[in-house]
């Protein structure tokens, strides 16, 4: 589904972020889910630095992505996920057990899992260098390592963590993505079979290259892509 200018649904992103961080930012979430039920939706992209000063009413912490179609307004990776699901079997399951299933899978992802990774994330690509963050470094990775540990205990020899693919899994794997500077996914056989098997999906793909043709369109002049 390439991204329409004249689509109805319109996601907030960044025209342009550093090396680090390109792949990762979380609107590649909301792309992923609208490849996957198959909307068209256009971009409307920001500086990183300069968000107009309107957006907080779109966007109460001044973040990326935020969402809007024709029926809601929306801010939180989780709740654009979700109701994008809302509107596709491919993400969510009629079946009411394994609907909830799978939406108790993002909440897991982004409340029981992101925390513990995005803390030793933030360590390692911000503050390397600094006396604190090196003490903390060793109980941050510990934590994150805690938090793998249990969903590969849990996913075991599944291809998905509910048997067949769902928003859950589409959220813990772009999770498990943030950890892409360390070897810590890849200690775990499965979870980096999983991991993989997300990202080869077409519309991760076509996600993926959408978000990094933006930020090769705006590439600063004089900075390293
Ligand atoms: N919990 C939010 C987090 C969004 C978020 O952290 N967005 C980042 C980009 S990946 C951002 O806009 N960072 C700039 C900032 O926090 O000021 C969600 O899942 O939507």
């Amino acid at each position: 589904m390439p991204v329409d200018p004249t689509a109805a649904a319109e996601m907030t992103a960044f025209r342009w972020v550093p090396p680090m961080a390109a792949g990762l930012v979380r609107d590649l979430r909301v792309r992923w889910a609208l490849e996957e039920a198959g909307i068209a939706y256009r971009e409307r992209l920001f500086d990183f630095q300069h968000l107009p000063a309107d957006y907080l009413n779109e966007q109460p912490f001044n973040q990326v992505p935020a969402y809007r179609d024709e029926a809601v307004q929306l801010f939180e990776t989780g709740a654009i996920v979700q109701y994008v699901g809302e509107q596709s079997e491919a993400l969510l399951p009629r079946e009411v057990q394994a609907r909830h299933r799978a939406i108790g899978w993002t909440y897991a992802a982004l409340n029981s899992v992101e925390p513990g990774i995005m803390n030793l994330a933030i360590i390692d690509l911000f503050y390397p260098g600094d006396q604190w963050a090196k003490l903390r470094r060793p109980g941050a990775e510990e934590f994150a390592q805690l938090k793998l540990q249990r969903v590969a205990n849990w996913l075991g020899e599944k291809e998905w963590l509910e048997g067949r693919f769902t928003a859950g899994d589409l959220v813990m794997i772009t999770v498990l993505r943030i950890l892409r500077h360390t070897q810590l996914v890849a200690e775990h056989r499965n979870l980096a079979a999983y991991v993989a098997r997300g990202e080869a999906r077409p519309a991760f793909q076509r996600a993926l290259a959408d978000q990094l043709a933006a930020f090769e369109r705006h590439q600063p002049e004089g900075v390293a892509a």
